[in-house]
């Protein structure tokens, strides 16, 4: 199942699925002439399409009367003069209609105790949390870090925050102190909503004492209070006239609270992400065409019903649970699951027993999740997805990597029971929303491949000048035109959001994706090859090479020099390997080699969090470079794979190295 086998087999795969009838029946896109006549439409007359959608999924305080100002291009601006509140579009807006009374979310606990809130419900919460943001000073505009476990109160955080105007900026909680506060810094934010403690497997992970340890490395003078949620029973140290818990924050506080009408163009959220420099980018979103995406996908991809049961398994710390657990759910007027835990507690059967449980409908998960749980059913018949009813799935969904035709099928047999559509939604940070994705109710599928751009999506694949590549041939992933939830700007960088995403060469207005692609030379389906910059994608989760590099040479006692590079691995996708110069010389025994790698990987996980650990870590005396000096990252890449060295090494400096960096700890 490595990426090798899989391209090979995604080379031959031949195999179509139609839409069962189950899932077009009654389908908001029920045929491909449906998708045809909507693509057509967003051709013919862009600006009109995007204008009516916007108008029938939103609802404005002040209508917009400019639909797209390209004036200032590639800073796009949609309907700009139009005005809206996005904490409104998901909850107010369902007051005095069926929804009001619908469970909106349904909490799982990491140890299975259950809690339920009504749209009502969460809409006092929302707004009782709102008034303890502002009763702390924060304002429309301001910036909000949320370092949150998976609860409703993460939801709550992001939803509050938007009902005032502020802008969120939600770190995930598996990064580390120096992560959260180099993010702190770049958005300036002024408060920071986190809990005492994260449950996940059984375990309590401290989250306070790290916000703790990252504004005390520094230069986070802009924060003027930390609100504590208290989530376990386990005190936690608080800093006094800074710190307080939710309790006391929420006392006394109305549980109504007018939403602030804000620009349609008022910067909703800014999301960290990683890019190919050492640091990572603040990407920023509007608030307008952002919740017009969020809840026309849910329409158009999912194609969510009010009887639906929509179950996203992505954490609030990515943009999948911002776009479909925060937003796009609420905006829909759906029911969904919350869950705190991970798949593989108290066993790998946990997916399984949720959705029989809750009777989910809908499940999105990531390809990554999908292959580790194929290997423990195929280890241990007791968490074999046999043994749960998954009859209530009507509609399956990937994200996050390109899935193997080989979990595809799992996922279809053994998950679906050969009648669920699955949609495998390409998309990105960057994008705020699906844009390349199958569509339930009309799109034949093809496994591994996320076949189609949505309507009003022009993508296309072309080479380094932009010119289109006929399909059937390799190229680079690109939009040609704007869509309403792209990325704005990198926060404080906007020169890096040019040079990033729309290069001079291809015209300085066509959007970049930064991965590869190539299209079916039947069909023109879209299957996304990976990344072509030094981004790696470990179990979904994108990681900068240079980001880890920087990491490893910052351990100035030890690191002399560090390469990083990815390689493929059958569960989590890609796995991070480092090469490294250690200042002392190469390890002497085996033994100090795994004992520094073991080093080695705290660091890096103290460094940016523990995703970013390295799965391998090899040793040499220096690097293979070229005359000039440049690492041979290709022959780095065939390295990690343990393949046989076809390059032309003869340029190597040092050839004997290569052995030297053929072990790995
Ligand atoms: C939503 C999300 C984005 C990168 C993207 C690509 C990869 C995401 C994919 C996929 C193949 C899919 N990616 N979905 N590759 N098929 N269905 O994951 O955002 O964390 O920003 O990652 O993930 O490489 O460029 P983000």
């Amino acid at each position: 199942m490595s990426s090798a086998s899989t391209i090979e087999s995604v080379l031959v795969e031949n195999r179509v699925f139609p839409p069962d009838e189950r899932a077009s029946k009654g389908a908001r896109i029920a045929s491909m002439a449906a998708y045809d006549a909507l693509c057509k439409e967003a051709a013919d007359d862009f600006d009109g399409f995007w204008a009516r959608q916007a108008k029938a999924n939103v609802t404005w305080t002040k209508p917009f009367t400019r639909t797209l100002d390209e004036s200032n291009a590639p800073f796009y601006k949609w309907f700009e003069d139009g005005e809206l509140n996005a904490s409104a579009n998901c909850l107010d807006k369902h007051i005095g209609t069926p929804v009001e009374n619908k469970t909106a979310i349904i909490f799982e606990a990491d140890d299975g105790a259950v809690t339920k809130v009504t749209y009502k419900e969460l809409l006092a919460r929302v707004s009782q949390f709102a008034n303890a943001l502002k009763a702390e000073g924060i304002r429309k505009g301001d910036r909000v870090i949320i370092y949150m476990p998976m609860t409703i109160e993460g939801v709550i955080a992001m939803q509050a925050c938007a009902r005032i105007g502020a802008t969120h900026s939600v770190v995930f909680g598996g990064f580390s102190a120096k992560a959260l506060q180099e993010r702190i810094i770049d958005a300036g934010a002024v408060a920071v909503i986190t809990a005492n403690y994260q449950l996940r497997g059984g375990k309590e992970l401290p989250l306070k004492a790290i916000v703790d340890d990252g504004i005390a490395l520094g230069g986070c003078e802009s924060i003027n209070s930390v609100l504590v949620y208290q989530r376990t029973a386990t005190a936690c140290a608080m800093v006094a006239g800074r710190d307080k818990t939710f309790a006391d924050a929420l006392k006394g506080q109305a549980s109504e609270c007018p939403p602030v009408p804000v620009g349609a163009e008022h910067p909703l959220f800014i999301l960290y992400t990683s890019g190919s420099t050492g640091k990572p980018k603040g990407v920023q979103h509007a608030t307008g065409g952002y919740l017009l995406w969020a809840k026309l996908t849910m329409d158009w991809t999912f194609d969510v019903r009010p009887e639906d049961v929509f179950w996203c398994t992505a954490d609030i710390g990515w943009i999948t649970g911002h776009t479909y657990v925060a937003y796009g759910p609420l905006a829909a007027g759906a029911t969904q699951v919350v869950f705190e835990g991970i798949p593989t507690f108290p066993h790998a059967g946990r997916f399984w027993q949720m959705i029989e449980k809750h009777k989910v409908t809908i499940f999105y998960t990531a390809p990554t999740a999908i292959r580790s749980l194929i290997k423990a059913a195929d280890s241990d018949e007791k968490v074999h997805p046999k043994n749960w009813d998954l009859s209530t799935l009507r509609i399956l969904g990937t994200v996050g990597e390109p899935i193997n035709p080989e979990a595809w099928m799992w996922y279809h047999r053994n998950i679906g029971a050969e009648k669920c559509p699955i949609v495998d939604t390409f998309w990105q940070t960057e994008t705020g929303g699906h844009v390349i994705t199958p569509l339930p109710g009309a799109t034949p599928l093809v496994p591994g491949s996320c076949t189609l751009p949505l309507p009003g999506i022009m993508a296309a694949i072309v080479d380094e000048t932009g010119k289109d590549i006929p399909n059937g041939a390799g190229g680079m992933l690109v939009i040609k035109r704007p869509w309403p939830s792209m990325i704005r700007t990198i926060w404080n960088d906007p020169e890096r959001f040019k040079k990033s995403y729309f290069p001079e060469e291809m015209g300085g207005t066509i959007y970049l994706a930064g991965d590869g692609a190539v299209r079916s030379a039947d069909r023109g389906y879209f299957r996304i090859t990976g990344r072509i910059d030094d981004v790696l994608n470990v179990s979904g989760h994108r990681l900068g090479t240079m980001e880890i590099e920087s990491a490893l040479v910052a351990k100035t006692d030890l690191v002399a020099e560090a390469a990083v590079v990815g390689r493929p691995d059958d569960v989590t996708g890609e796995a991070v390997c480092a090469f490294v110069v250690l200042k002392r010389g190469r390890p002497a025994s085996e033994e100090e080699a795994r004992k520094i790698a073991t080093e080695l990987r705290n660091w890096v996980a103290k460094e940016i969090g523990p995703i970013a650990k390295p799965k391998d870590i090899r040793f040499g005396e220096n690097l293979p470079k070229t005359r000039s000096g440049k690492i041979m990252r290709r022959l780095l890449r065939s390295l990690a794979k343990g393949e046989a060295i076809t390059q032309d090494t003869s340029t190597l400096e040092n050839p004997a190295i290569l052995e030297q960096l053929g072990q790995a700890y």
